[in-house]
């Protein structure tokens, strides 16, 4: 472990402290959310409680507490943490409270009206689907409570450049700005959607949408979204994992290069969500397909490094021969409890990827879009590399912000295991089952699995029946997880210490090039504009040119327009 530290204010060590306990509750009832889905699409159950047998509030639930709610506090606390920690300058307390009391205030308002039945819209709430203007209140609470977190940091970087002159920033840094640069434009496409279109429609001032328009709107924050999730998960690779494993970073350059990859290409790429969409010109949907490939590329640059670093470290630990090393990585280390998170996701995001790849072939699409294998794609991303490495993230910060020693590690080493067994089940049974034609979104339980209905289709029982096996493991893979934080967030602390003394496993590169060329966002931030543009332009020149009219609003429950 490094020697490093910091020490955080009380004040910024309960904010982040409760930044991540109270997602961590909305979390696991998200996560239950999960398991209902799989429960009710296999037709073993009717009913839920806890949304009163409604299919599509379950799914919105699950989807916007897990994948936007957990996934955007985290980010932020990570940034919290990270940013100061890595510059060694003290957060701004009172800034830092309104950008979490917005977030928190925002999610609470928009889980309230999903629970009571007020948006069940699924987590993309694209139209003709209808929420209540609080549900889109909420959400625009929660996105600009994160930009005030980033405005926060501005400043810190701002001044350790002033006074670091010729100094690289810490790689951490510049994994969590990236994070943060695509999301604040991927946000304001949203912004533009919900203020301009969807809050005026769900309060009645307009009677129609222009539907097509507010999908590449969702689409143009949809895809860098994935990004915002997934680069987290990459400065934990980039800058933990190879220490906790037990050796270096192969290139520091290479982790600058793909941060700086991922600000060009993540935002001019939304269309490929779109290949099956109307409106929009078949030139078009090719030139996102093209930047689509292009942005896989720093992933394929991260396999490489990264297996060198692990290579290096498997080498240090022992490891002979060409395979060796992989032997000597530490899985199964009580004391490094933190690794199997990282190493797991790692592995699960080779099947993840392969999966991207193949969806954003124009041709591959035709045959998988809309069915049970997006779920499965998006599985062995955000619910694989993305959630356990927020998790593990998670279990290290708390453990971090209230001083406290981690209870329970053996369940916490194991519970990604755990996890990762049943993602794999659940994802590969999604994956069949949607290359045989299972459609996703759709409550199969009360149709093509259940034997009374005229839409039954026994060749899918197989694959249905493995993603309820996998979903269930996965449970209990998060249960083990939850009772290890609870029971270390009810633990006593370590000393009776008020202020707490942050550090992180920081890897130290092993190759240390200057990469003078990558030190400044700047000309990364305007070439990007600049794709934006030349990528976005024609679409909604096509998609306005294309459309005319609007949708009045619909419920998925209901085949007739809600006014
Ligand atoms: Fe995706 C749909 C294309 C990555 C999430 N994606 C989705 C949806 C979600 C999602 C949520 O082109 C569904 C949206 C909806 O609701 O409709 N995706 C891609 C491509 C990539 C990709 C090209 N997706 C992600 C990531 C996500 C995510 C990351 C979340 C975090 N995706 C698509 C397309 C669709 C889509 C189409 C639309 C489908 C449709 O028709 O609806 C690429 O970024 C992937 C590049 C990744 C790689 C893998 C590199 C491998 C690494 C691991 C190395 C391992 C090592 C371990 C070193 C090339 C880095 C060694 C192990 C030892 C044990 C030693």
């Amino acid at each position: 472990m490094s020697t490093d530290t910091f020490r955080f204010s009380k004040s910024s060590k309960t904010l982040n402290s409760l930044l991540l306990i109270i997602p961590m509750v909305l979390l696991f009832i998200g996560v239950y959310g999960g398991l209902m889905q799989t429960l009710f699409r296999a037709g073993i159950i009717q009913s839920d409680p806890f949304v009163g047998g409604d299919y599509y509030k379950g799914l919105t639930f699950h989807g916007v507490l897990n994948a936007i709610v957990f996934t955007t506090f985290f980010a932020v606390v990570f940034g919290n943490a990270l940013v100061p920690y890595a510059l060694k300058k003290n957060l701004n307390s009172k800034i830092a409270w309104v950008s979490g009391i917005l977030m928190l205030v925002g999610s609470v308002v928009a889980a309230v009206v999903i629970l009571i039945g007020e948006a069940t819209v699924l987590y993309t709430f694209y139209p003709p689907l209808k929420a209540h203007p609080l549900f889109y209140i909420g959400l625009t609470l929660l996105v600009v409570g994160s930009w005030i977190a980033f405005y926060n940091w501005v400043p810190m970087y701002l001044e350790w450049r002033r006074e670091n002159k010729g100094k690289k920033t810490p790689l951490s840094v510049v994994g969590i700005f990236t994070t943060f640069i695509i999301w604040f434009i991927a946000t304001l496409a949203v912004a533009v959607e919900i203020l301009f279109m969807l809050l005026p429609w769900s309060l009645g001032w307009v009677d129609e949408i222009n539907v097509m328009l507010a999908r590449t709107l969702f689409w143009f924050f949809g895809h860098p979204l994935v990004y915002f999730w997934l680069l987290p998960a990459y400065v934990m690779y980039y800058v933990f994992m190879p220490k906790l494993a037990g050796g270096k970073l192969y290139s520091d350059m290479a982790g600058r290069l793909v941060f700086m990859l991922f600000i060009l290409f993540s935002i001019p790429v939304g269309t490929h969500h779109q290949y099956m969409d109307p409106a929009i010109g078949s030139q078009w949907k090719l030139l996102h397909g093209i930047f689509t490939f292009a942005v896989a590329l720093p992933s394929l640059i991260t396999a490489f490094t990264l297996a060198a670093s692990l290579e290096h470290a498997g080498k240090q630990n022992g490891g002979k021969g060409l395979f060796g090393w992989m032997g000597k990585l530490p899985y199964f280390n009580k004391e490094n409890w933190f690794f199997p998170y990282l190493i797991l996701g790692l592995f699960i995001f080779i099947f993840g990827g392969i999966g991207g790849i193949i969806n954003a072939s124009y041709q591959m699409n035709t045959v998988v879009h809309n069915t049970a294998w997006v779920p499965g794609h998006f599985h062995l991303t955000v619910a694989g590399p993305v959630m356990l490495a927020f998790l593990g993230g998670s279990l290290y910060l708390i453990g971090q912000f209230m001083n406290k020693e981690i209870r329970l590690k053996g369940w916490a080493m194991i519970s990604p295991y755990v996890y990762t067994i049943g993602l794999l089940l659940m994802s590969y049974g999604l994956k069949i089952g949607g290359l045989m034609g299972m459609p996703r979104r759709t409550n199969t339980g009360a149709s093509y699995a259940n034997p009374d209905s005229i839409l039954y289709v026994s060749e899918w029982m197989p694959y249905i029946n493995l993603t309820v096996i996998g979903g269930v493991i996965m449970f209990i893979g998060i249960v083990m997880f939850i009772v290890s934080f609870f029971a270390t967030v009810f633990s006593k602390s370590k000393s009776g210490e008020e202020d707490a003394i942050i550090t992180f496993p920081i890897s130290e590169p092993l190759h240390d090039e200057p990469a003078t060329w990558l030190r400044n966002f700047k000309p990364y931030v305007i070439i990007a504009i600049i794709l934006i543009i030349l990528s976005y332009t024609p679409v909604i020149i096509d998609v306005l040119q294309a459309t005319y009219g609007g949708s009045p609003p619909y419920s998925p429950d209901s085949p007739v327009p809600l006014r």
